[in-house]
């Protein structure tokens, strides 16, 4: 009697609780790469390449351990170029009489796994992803039990009941949340440190290769290619970032440096998401820099509510409100996508920044995702389900049940409010006091309306001016929607002039 395990190229974990069981005798192990998850959307050459080295180590990582498996090259002449297809050959290949899978990160792939023990007529087993820390059903009995669903109180509770950064019943330090610390403006000269890179053995040569010819058309730079492709790798990335990079964590998160496309962030997402290093793992690192007095805790607890709190929180709501969750558009943005997504080119220094090193690294940090790419898009009224297609594709740590949420819920609104209790709408002033990017720039931050004024004022206004209705309910907006009916109506006429020339330059590349 042979099982089938199924590990999928964002399970390369060897905890999968699909793995648990896996024998040298009567398991085949299956990894597949194919191009209906390549290509699903089109991913950022980077990303790819990425997770086909990782799988590739993380299928020798088995062998070694004397497991059998059963490995699909893209370029493999037989491969079907399916998920579905890949687990048919090998059912077929194996005689295995079950297969097991850990359920996928996303709906779309969920939804067609359950329809796969009827396709192929033998036992398909989708069990709880454990790397997470709480199951989905565990979030949906504590959403049960409130009429409002907030993030702090979420990661209150996984504090407490994972007992992190606590003395007894209180929160370290007396406070839960020291996020007040963490928003300075950048110093003039602030740059990050140095990052470890690795030298390419053949497996990563082959995969660049191979993404190099078959992808050339989706977006990105391929080279020079600095991922760590193995857990052993990711997890020196990280002990590099907690011994040197951690301290000044805290207190650089929310800046922004033309040319500083890291700073002091973490860059594990892409590693956690992969299932390379694990969060707990993580979680009790940092937490244990704090203790030995090597890092403040403004920057340990900021780091371990991205993990312990967001990271299992956006998890959460994407799985309770799938799919209807996809649909939402509360504002009703319907915009085309400008081009400047894909290629950077704008005389917007913020956004060209942004975009080019998204281009670059499939990397950029939160937030720039949050108040530059996204703020825009918010503004600009951009389409949102082509701003999560864009999201999607182009950052290497992005799965659905991730991006979805912290793009059409956090940066766009279009959930009206569940992720987020009011919109991270911004004008040129907030981008100004949190980069350097505008003293170098064609537009004139201190500018509303003028010819060369900041595009990101005038959108904002407009947007304020467009959604009055929507906004009226929320409390933190009263302030901001009582300027804008103060405002006299020459100004505001002229504003939404100026935005709309700044809407029309964006649509033909000229912004
Ligand atoms: C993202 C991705 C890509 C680019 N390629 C593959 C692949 O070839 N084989 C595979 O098993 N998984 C791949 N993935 C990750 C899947 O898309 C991911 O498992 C689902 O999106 C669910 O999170
Ligand atoms: Fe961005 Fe406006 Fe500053 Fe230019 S002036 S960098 S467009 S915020």
């Amino acid at each position: 009697m042979t099982t089938l395990h199924l590990v999928l190229g964002d399970q390369l974990s060897p905890s999968l609780s699909s793995l648990a069981d896996a024998a040298p005798d009567g398991s085949v192990v299956l990894m597949a790469e194919v191009m209906a998850e390549a290509r699903y959307v089109r991913h950022h050459k980077k990303k790819i390449a990425f997770l086909f080295s990782a799988m590739r180590h993380f299928a020798e990582e088995l062998r070694t351990r004397g497991l059998s498996v059963r490995y699909a090259k893209l370029d493999d002449p037989d491969n079907s170029q399916s998920l579905f297809g890949e687990v048919e050959r090998a059912l077929a290949a194996s005689h295995a009489s079950r297969i097991i899978v850990t359920e996928p990160g996303e709906w779309r792939l969920l939804e067609e796994m359950r329809g796969w023990q009827a396709r192929l007529g033998v036992p398909v087993e989708i069990l709880d992803d454990t790397r997470f820390l709480i199951s989905r059903a565990g979030f949906g009995r504590w959403a049960d039990r409130r009429r409002e669903l907030r993030m702090e109180y979420f990661y209150r509770d996984m504090r407490r009941h994972f007992r992190v950064l606590m003395q007894g019943d209180m929160p370290e330090g007396g406070q839960w949340n020291f996020d007040k610390e963490n928003r300075k403006s950048p110093p003039k000269g602030l740059k990050g440190p140095k990052r470890l890179s690795w030298r390419h053995d053949a497996i990563t040569r082959d995969v660049v290769a191979l993404v190099e010819a078959r992808f050339a058309d989706h977006i990105g730079t391929l080279k020079p290619f600095h991922f760590a492709v193995t857990a052993e790798q990711a997890e020196a990335e990280f002990e590099q970032f907690v011994t040197d990079i951690l301290p000044s964590f805290g207190d650089w998160q929310d800046a922004m440096v033309a040319g500083e496309p890291y700073l002091f962030h973490s860059m594990i997402a892409a590693y956690l998401n992969a299932g390379l290093l694990l969060p707990m793992d993580v979680i009790r690192r940092a937490e244990r820099a704090y203790f030995e007095g090597a890092a403040p805790l403004n920057a340990v607890e900021g780091f371990i509510r991205q993990i312990l709190g967001w990271r299992e929180y956006v998890r959460g709501i994407y799985w309770r409100f799938m799919p209807a969750y996809a649909e939402k558009n509360a504002f009703e943005a319907h915009r085309p996508l400008p081009a400047l997504y894909w290629t950077g080119e704008t005389k917007m220094r913020c956004m060209a920044s942004a975009v080019n090193d998204t281009i670059e690294h499939a990397y950029s940090h939160h937030i720039q995702r949050l108040m530059l790419t996204g703020n825009f898009a918010l503004l600009a009224g951009l389409s949102v389900a082509e701003v999560c297609e864009w999201y999607l594709a182009v950052y290497a740590d992005a799965y659905e049940w991730v991006e979805l949420p912290n793009t059409l819920g956090m940066a766009l609104y279009a959930d009206g409010g569940q992720m987020a209790s009011k919109p991270y709408a911004a004008s040129g002033k907030y981008i100004d006091r949190m980069s350097n990017f505008c003293g170098g720039c064609a537009y004139d931050v201190k500018d509303g309306a003028g010819e060369n004024a900041c595009p990101f004022n005038a959108l904002y206004w407009r947007f304020i001016a467009v959604n009055a209705e929507k906004l009226r309910g929320n409390h933190r907006m009263v302030n901001i929607l009582s300027s804008w009916r103060r405002m006299d109506d020459a100004k505001r006429a002229k504003l939404l002039e100026r935005a709309d020339h700044c809407l029309d330059l964006m649509e033909k590349g000229a912004l």
